[in-house]
């Protein structure tokens, strides 16, 4: 039996300050790939206000203690205890200063935490909790201090060293050795120190901020990619205009620095002033990054700049407040997109994934709030629920208090915190307290997991005119918590006549008002709005703009999707309403599948995509979201019992449907989108491709559509038109596909961002053959378990985007994949239980498939050595 982990759990009611004041920490590392040698003085003061005995606790994991002092009396074995993952040192001074010498190996570390090497350059990942495999040290994010850093290496192998803050000193040093020292001023936790040590080239230029101070900004890459970078750097200039424009935040230091590497568990890092990104963020060139990675490095970097202010000016008190700094970024970064793009297509997006991965994950084994009371593993709860629905629960401050209201708690929250590190708590207080309000209610959204149902039911009276709209919500209970009470929600809500025409909203007492949108607040179980004066039975539109985060439940008739996808004001709905009837139309054919009766083409459906295809005034990249039918995953998500195989053959049954009852439709918006002109990133242009090839997606469901995807792949001048040929020529199971990917593959076979996207071709081909391409692919040469990036290419995607691969009748994507998180397990525990995490809906599927889950489920969790990371997702699971 495994070891069990339940009682190493931490829990956030234990948590208790540290004892000692850090003044400043000095670190030396000489450096070399295979053996660094880590020098460390750090000062202590005793915190008047702390009793008790006087012990300094640090953490260290997987480190060579070579000599430890104190106030320069070296200690011996008896004056210390190490247990596990921490060092005690009983009875120390006041003032104790200690120094200690350790032995790490950078070469050998595989779980790329802690100190490791990318190619021939050496690099930092420290959050949550990697610098203890860097040295002792308390290794908490309410310790911060001042780091002064010295790196000293071999100068032909490592011209390159950076670390924190400002360049405070450099020289040489025999043997061909140099060292450089920084200095930052800004104390900071463990977790945003990084240290890069390599031959790295540089693409250089610089912003002057509002007050005038001019910040050289510094993107280091390898070599041969020098020519990728343009698009993070006016990214990065974007973001620090933005960050001042819209909230009145400015930079801090004299240089900012990032770092791009191929070797990355996750997408970046915002080590203060050293950001390191996962290049799949940084690189991008018009033939190799799609329109959606061009987006994506704009978001990312918007993301780690904001850290600055949102997570390093003001850090978390603990890790249960992750959301603290990471819901409030991502909505900050959410924003940025807005701004800097479409509004209404980012807003789409954004609920289109949090429907896809944190509803299910709030409905799962690993439910948790956004802010949790438990965990076992820190890195397991880098989850959808802490960043996306932490983020949506920022938005609706921002929807309760409007702009200038959040703004005002902002700026309370900065003038409060600054240099501290605080909790959810302290944030909900700024926000209440700077706009004089009281949002104790509001805060159980940090408290409760699960996603609220709000079921929606009316009554139109025409004699008085008296419309009736009543909400019952409820939340269903979640394996860490049976109750739930009802939570705060901003209700913003429509009325539109049958014809389309928005009404006006007007409470029973109140004076006539005007017509548009209107905020509610919901915070009772059932609650019950009587409007007067309505002129005619409305079709009523619902949380418009997602002002919460809950699933609505409204018996909407075919004609009522219908109005609200022509007329509705709120392009979150119009997109919505199109979704609901496609989900309807998709899950009652999977129905009749099921039943093994012929499919039909929903009528209702057909007209509305008519409508949207033939409009010709709005937005196109909104249009393109108009008609991508809702993900397998989602619909899955949709029933009691997931049929995989209905789904996709209803699926693809509707797409058909569409692609030749519409083909006119198509081609016309296709070859009206299909430009002449040469590539451009602008926004227009990219909207304009985001149509064209969801067109061509259809229109592959057509005779005409191979000939069509194989002009486009001839005529390509980006990544973008590219990648939707190939992949609707793999999708359609076109004998040119195989031409097709093998052109690409010698065209970019040292290319290792744009190989990610070969394998996710392949890896993403529905059917249950795909097992053995994905197995094959394996053992291509570019391929490496070791690297993030080409097991979530092809691994990753296999189990989480290929449905009907990964749940396989025979169990044989089943197999695979958990012989693959065996495989990673003692390798990179972190990326292990990212992808046994692929396992955790198992109770959800047909009796034949839960029992192979299960079996694998229980193979993964009864081996010997399992991390603690996997043993935490497979035992959830399981339970
Ligand atoms: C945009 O949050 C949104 C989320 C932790 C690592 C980056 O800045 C981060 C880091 C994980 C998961 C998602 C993101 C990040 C991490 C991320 C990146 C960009 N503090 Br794990
Ligand atoms: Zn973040």
């Amino acid at each position: 039996m495994q070891e069990c982990k339940a009682d190493k759990a931490i829990y956030r009611k234990n948590y208790l300050a540290y004892p000692w004041h850090v003044k400043q920490l000095d670190l030396r590392f000489v450096i070399a790939a295979e053996a660094t040698v880590v020098f460390a003085e750090m000062a202590f003061e005793w915190s008047e206000d702390v009793g008790g005995a006087r012990e300094i606790v640090l953490n260290g994991s997987d480190l060579e203690l070579v000599s430890l002092s104190l106030n320069d009396r070296v200690l011996t074995e008896n004056d210390y205890v190490i247990e596990g993952e921490s060092l005690t040192i009983h009875d120390a001074p006041r003032t104790s200063v200690l120094k200690t010498e350790v032995h790490i190996h950078p070469a050998a570390n595989t779980a790329l935490e802690g100190l490791y090497l990318s190619g021939d350059f050496l690099l930092t990942q420290c959050e949550a909790q990697g610098f203890r495999k860097i040295t002792w040290f308390p290794d908490r994010p309410d310790v911060m201090t001042t780091y002064r850093v010295t790196l000293e290496a071999d100068k032909t192998l490592f011209p390159v060293l950076l670390s924190n803050g400002n360049e405070v000193g450099s020289g040489e040093a025999d043997g061909g050795r140099h060292w450089v020292c920084w200095h930052d001023p800004f104390p900071k936790p463990s977790y945003l120190f990084a240290l890069v040590a390599g031959e790295l080239a540089l693409v250089e230029d610089h912003f002057t901020t509002r007050s005038g101070r001019d910040v050289a900004l510094r993107i280091y890459v390898e070599e041969e990619n020098l020519d990728r970078c343009d698009h993070a750097m006016e990214s990065l200039i974007n973001a620090m205009k933005w960050d001042e424009d819209r909230f009145d935040l400015e930079y801090d230091l004299d240089v900012y620095h990032i770092i791009a590497t191929n070797d990355f568990n996750m997408g970046a890092m915002e080590n203060k002033s050293l950001n390191i990104f996962n290049s799949k963020y940084v690189l991008a060139r018009p033939d190799t990054a799609t329109d959606v990675d061009y987006q994506g490095i704009e978001g990312v970097i918007g993301h780690e700049y904001f850290h600055n202010w949102t997570g390093n000016r003001v850090t978390c008190q603990d890790w249960f407040q992750l959301t603290l700094k990471e819901g409030l970024t991502v909505f900050r970064d959410e924003e940025f997109s807005a701004d800097m793009q479409s509004r209404a297509v980012k807003r789409i997006q954004t609920v289109r994934d949090l429907r896809l991965r944190q509803f299910p994950e709030d409905d799962g084994p690993m439910a948790h709030a956004i802010r949790p009371d438990r965990y076992v593993e820190i890195n397991n709860f880098y989850t959808a629920t802490v960043y996306q629905k932490g983020a949506t629960i920022i938005r609706m401050y921002h929807t309760l208090l409007g702009e200038s209201g959040f703004q005002k708690g902002m700026k309370l929250y900065f003038e409060r915190h600054d240099g501290q590190a605080v909790s959810c708590d302290d944030f909900l207080a700024a926000m209440a307290d700077a706009n004089d309000t009281n949002l104790d209610d509001f805060a159980h959204w940090y408290s409760q997991s699960g996603t609220p149902q709000v079921h929606v039911t009316d009554h139109y009276d025409a004699e008085s005119r008296e419309y009736t709209l009543t909400l019952a919500q409820s939340t269903p209970a979640t394996h860490d918590q049976p109750h739930k009470r009802p939570l705060v929600l901003p209700f913003a809500l429509g009325l539109l006549s049958a014809d389309g025409t928005e009404l006006p909203l007007q409470l029973k007492g109140e004076a006539p008002g005007a017509a548009g949108t209107r905020l509610l607040i919901a915070d009772k179980e059932q609650q019950t709005y009587t409007f007067v004066s309505v002129s005619s039975k409305p079709v009523p539109s619902l949380f418009r703009d997602f002002s919460a985060p809950v699933k609505v439940f409204y018996a909407y008739s075919a004609q009522q999707l219908a109005t609200l996808i022509e007329h509705d004001s709120d392009a979150f709905v119009r997109w919505d309403a199109a979704q609901r009837m496609a989900e309807n139309a998709i899950l009652t054919q999977c129905g009749r599948y099921a039943e093994g009766q012929d499919m039909q083409l929903d009528v209702a459906l057909l007209q509305a995509f008519r409508g949207i295809l033939s409009d010709e005034k709005a937005d196109p990249a909104l249009l393109a979201e108009a008609i991508t039918l809702p993900d397998e995953d989602y619909l899955a998500d949709q029933m009691d019992v997931v049929d995989v195989d209905g789904i996709h053959a209803a699926r693809q049954f509707i797409r058909q449907g569409l692609a030749v009852e519409l083909k006119t439709l198509f081609d016309k918006q296709y070859l009206s989108m299909n430009d002449a002109a040469a590539y451009e990133k602008t926004p227009a242009a990219m909207a304009r491709r985001s149509l064209k090839n969801i067109c061509l997606s259809y229109l592959l469901e057509t005779e005409a559509g191979e000939s069509l995807a194989v002009a486009q792949l001839d005529a390509s001048d980006n990544m973008t038109d590219t990648l939707a040929a190939i992949r609707g020529l793999v999708f359609i199971n076109s004998p040119l596909a195989a031409k097709a990917l093998a052109e690409f593959e010698s065209s970019w076979y040292g290319d290792p961002l744009v190989m990610d996207k070969w394998f996710i071709m392949q890896a993403i081909k529905p059917g249950s053959e795909t097992v053995n391409t994905v197995r094959a692919l394996m053992s291509h040469s570019v391929f490496s378990i070791r690297n993030p990036n080409k097991v979530r290419a092809l691994i990753g995607v296999f189990a989480m985007l290929n449905p009907t691969g990964f749940h396989a009748a025979d169990g044989s994507g089943y197999k695979f994949h958990a012989d693959r998180v065996i495989e990673l397990d003692p390798l990179n525990p972190q990326m292990a239980a990212r992808m046994a995490s692929a396992f955790n809906r198992w109770k959800r599927y047909d009796d034949d498939r839960k029992t192979l889950m299960q079996a694998e489920l229980q193979r993964i969790s009864s081996l010997d050595k399992l991390s603690g990371d996997v043993a935490e997702i497979v035992n959830n699971a399981l339970r």
